[in-house]
């Protein structure tokens, strides 16, 4: 057995204020990446899911693979200057839901280009908290804008770009929004309506039945171990398939 070999830059974790992760590699592996989604409503777990993911793959890879983890909003520079204007609680004055809409294709234009192409075409697996189906559930569902504008929008965004997998974690809207309270503070977006965010869990979940070759529903109300096991078999499984594990 073959094992990953890494080099962490440790305290990158703490700089971002959760999870940016970053391993490096020591071989070329000579094939496009993958991009690996995760998505869900407020609270649903994806941090600490992604995070109990890179832990498992750092452990358990057979073969050298660079693999990074990234976010959107905040995944470069530009989008953590966004990422602030976007989720502060008090922006000031209301933020128009049309300039929302358009920071966030701004920050994923800049992502994607200057970030998650660059990382792919070196054969690297992406971890992504939220992409695309995000700003169709949150912008879309959410706020009611116009879901084929939404479509383009993120098309011209991504360039193309589409994730390889999306792992949905799929929880009660109110169960999310009460694991978000007990950590304490709570953002402009989570501090929205209630009936906003169970539009935006609709909008999940008719992405999910609309894709499923590509989004796969967890069950992410249960104990953590649980769902990292049924989201270790996924990965596993499609990395076996994508030709990672031989
Ligand atoms: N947005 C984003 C848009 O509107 N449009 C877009 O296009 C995009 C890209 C991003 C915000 O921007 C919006 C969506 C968001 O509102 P964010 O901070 O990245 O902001 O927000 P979230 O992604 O929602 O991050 P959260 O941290 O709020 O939720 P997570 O990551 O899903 O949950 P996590 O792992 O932090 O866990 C939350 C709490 O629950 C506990 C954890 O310990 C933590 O305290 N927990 C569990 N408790 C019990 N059982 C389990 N299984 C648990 N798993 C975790």
């Amino acid at each position: 057995m073959r094992h990953l070999d890494f080099i962490i830059i440790p305290n990158l974790a703490q700089i971002y204020g959760r999870i940016y992760i970053y391993f490096i590699e020591v071989e070329s592996y000579g094939m496009k990446g993958k991009l690996i989604v995760f998505e869900g409503v407020e609270g649903a777990g994806k941090t600490t899911q992604m995070q109990r993911l890179i832990h498992w793959l750092q452990l358990s890879c057979f073969q050298k693979v660079r693999l990074v983890a990234t976010r959107e909003p905040g995944g470069t520079e530009l989008g953590k200057g966004l990422r602030h204007l976007l989720l502060k609680q008090d922006p000031g004055e209301s933020v128009s839901d049309v300039a929302e809409l358009l920071m966030y294709a701004a920050d994923r234009a800049q992502h994607v280009e200057t970030f998650l192409k660059p990382e792919l075409s070196k054969g690297t697996i992406v971890l992504c908290d939220r992409f695309t189906d995000s700003t169709i559930a949150y912008q879309g569902y959410g706020r009611n804008l116009n879901l084929n504008l939404i479509k383009q929008l993120n098309a011209i965004a991504t360039g193309g770009l589409e994730s390889d997998l999306t792992l949905w974690l799929d929880i009660n809207v109110e169960e999310g929004l009460a694991r978000v309270r007990a950590r304490g503070e709570r953002d402009r977006i989570e501090q929205a309506h209630l009936q906003f965010h169970k539009r935006v869990q609709q909008g999940f979940t008719e992405l999910a039945e609309e894709n499923q070759s590509r989004i796969f529903r967890i069950d992410a109300d249960r104990p953590e171990d649980a769902i990292a096991q049924e989201i270790q078999g996924i990965v596993s499984h499609k990395l076996a398939a994508w030709g990672y594990l031989k």
